[in-house]
């Protein structure tokens, strides 16, 4: 008997699905939250009741949704009630406040699509379900309910750099040759299958946050591959890295094959189709696969092409011409295999987020001008010799 309970367990472990495959990554949860209802207060002496305790978010770099699904599925996260006024506690004591811990970047959503927040720092909290006030002389002394509603969290990485690819491109080896992950890569479309956020440290430790994600292939906005599902993912990068594979893409003999040019087009034409506004982000191409045969040479033919795209747009078939073009600030040829121009593509990338944010923030305060202020200041307060 025992054998065969072995025996079945054994069997059942062999049909697990491999572990990355069970790994489903998280970016939306819906939750049920009420607030803790007051106490009752006390009208003889004028004892109030304790407040309902809250829901709340805190964010925490961390934290992920789908520990806050697998603890809360199909449950009211409840905070604590209030306790009532007592003769010997004539204020009552507040109800517990409910922490959930959230990863950084998550809006939170009402009832009717209403937002009620977000949370993009850590520590950030955003009440997500009032407790009810205590009783009191306003309220007849009686407590009142919380508020009690669904809400949805809904979480975008944020991230300093967005990569954008056709499946294969190369999009996780360019990961793994610029920062410290190691994400899954292998020679077949959509090896990866959820968003990593790595980073990319500079040797005077400025640290830029990169997210890969999942291939976006040609008719994506119909569902086709993993769709446009994870591109709400790049919305909140400052800066979009393209890469494509300089020998073009064909997912199957069944599709046609698309050259490089095409699928820079095709990437173009997704996001447009997606969210037009995300044209208008900085964006950097960066040409993969340098290192296979006649790849420079073919490099080099197309390179103006790639950086004038409108020039050629006309030559190209009409179904995968977009409305608008992107405009490139630099199109740069990579090894991500053999590490060839990475530490350039490294230096470009920094260079093109710090003009980013003098045009949006001017007032910037470089680092080395607060640091001689200190300087200047500790020198001033500190003990001085007479
Ligand atoms: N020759 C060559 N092969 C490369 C280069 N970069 C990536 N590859 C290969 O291309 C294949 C796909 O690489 P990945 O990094 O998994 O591609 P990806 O864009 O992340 O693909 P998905 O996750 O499926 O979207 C792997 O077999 C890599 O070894 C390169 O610079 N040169
Ligand atoms: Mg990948």
């Amino acid at each position: 008997m025992v054998f065969l309970t072995r025996t079945c367990y054994k069997l059942k472990e062999i049909k697990l699905p491999r572990k990355y495959l069970r790994s489903k990554f998280i970016d939306s949860v819906r939750l049920h939250v009420k607030g803790g209802t007051g106490g009752t207060g006390l009208p003889k002496y004028g004892g109030l009741g304790g407040q309902g305790g809250c829901v709340y978010c805190q964010g925490k770099e961390d934290a992920n949704l789908r520990t806050i699904m697998s603890q809360y599925r199909a449950r009211t996260i409840c905070g604590g009630h209030g306790e009532d006024s007592r003769k010997a506690q004539i204020v009552g004591k507040p109800g517990e406040d409910i922490k959930l811990e959230v990863p950084l970047g998550v809006t939170v959503y009402g009832e009717n699509g209403t937002v009620l927040g977000s949370i993009d720092k850590e520590d950030e909290t955003l009440i997500v379900a009032r407790g009810g006030p205590g009783g009191n002389k306003n309220n007849n002394f009686l407590g009142h309910f919380g508020q009690n509603h669904h809400i949805r969290l809904d979480l975008k990485l944020i991230a300093d750099i967005g990569l954008v690819g056709f499946p294969n491109a190369g999009k996780s080896s360019l990961l793994k040759a610029i920062s410290r992950a190691k994400p899954r890569i292998a020679n077949y479309p959509f090896t990866t299958i959820k968003p990593n956020k790595a980073i990319i440290q500079y040797s005077d430790l400025r640290q830029i946050s990169i997210a890969d994600l999942p291939g976006l292939i040609e008719g994506a906005h119909e569902n086709i591959g993993l769709g446009h599902k994870f591109l709400k993912h790049v919305e909140r990068t400052k800066l979009l890295l393209f890469i494509a594979d300089i020998q073009g893409f064909q997912l199957s003999p069944k599709y046609p094959k698309r050259s490089c040019i095409e699928t820079v087009v095709l990437l173009n034409k997704e996001l447009e189709l997606y969210d037009p506004e995300l044209l208008d982000k900085p964006a950097v191409l960066a040409i993969n696969k340098l290192d296979v045969d006649g790849a420079d040479e073919t490099f080099n033919r197309i390179k103006d092409s790639l950086t004038h795209l409108g020039g050629i747009i006309n030559t190209l078939p009409e179904e995968i011409r977009p409305e608008r073009i992107i405009n490139f600030e630099d199109v740069i040829g990579i090894s991500a295999l053999k590490g060839s121009n990475i530490e350039d593509l490294k230096q470009l990338l920094r260079r093109r987020l710090d003009e980013y944010a003098e045009e949006n923030d001017p007032d910037i305060v470089k680092p080395s001008e607060s640091l001689l202020r200190n300087k200047k200041l500790t020198q001033e307060r500190g003990p001085q010799v007479t």
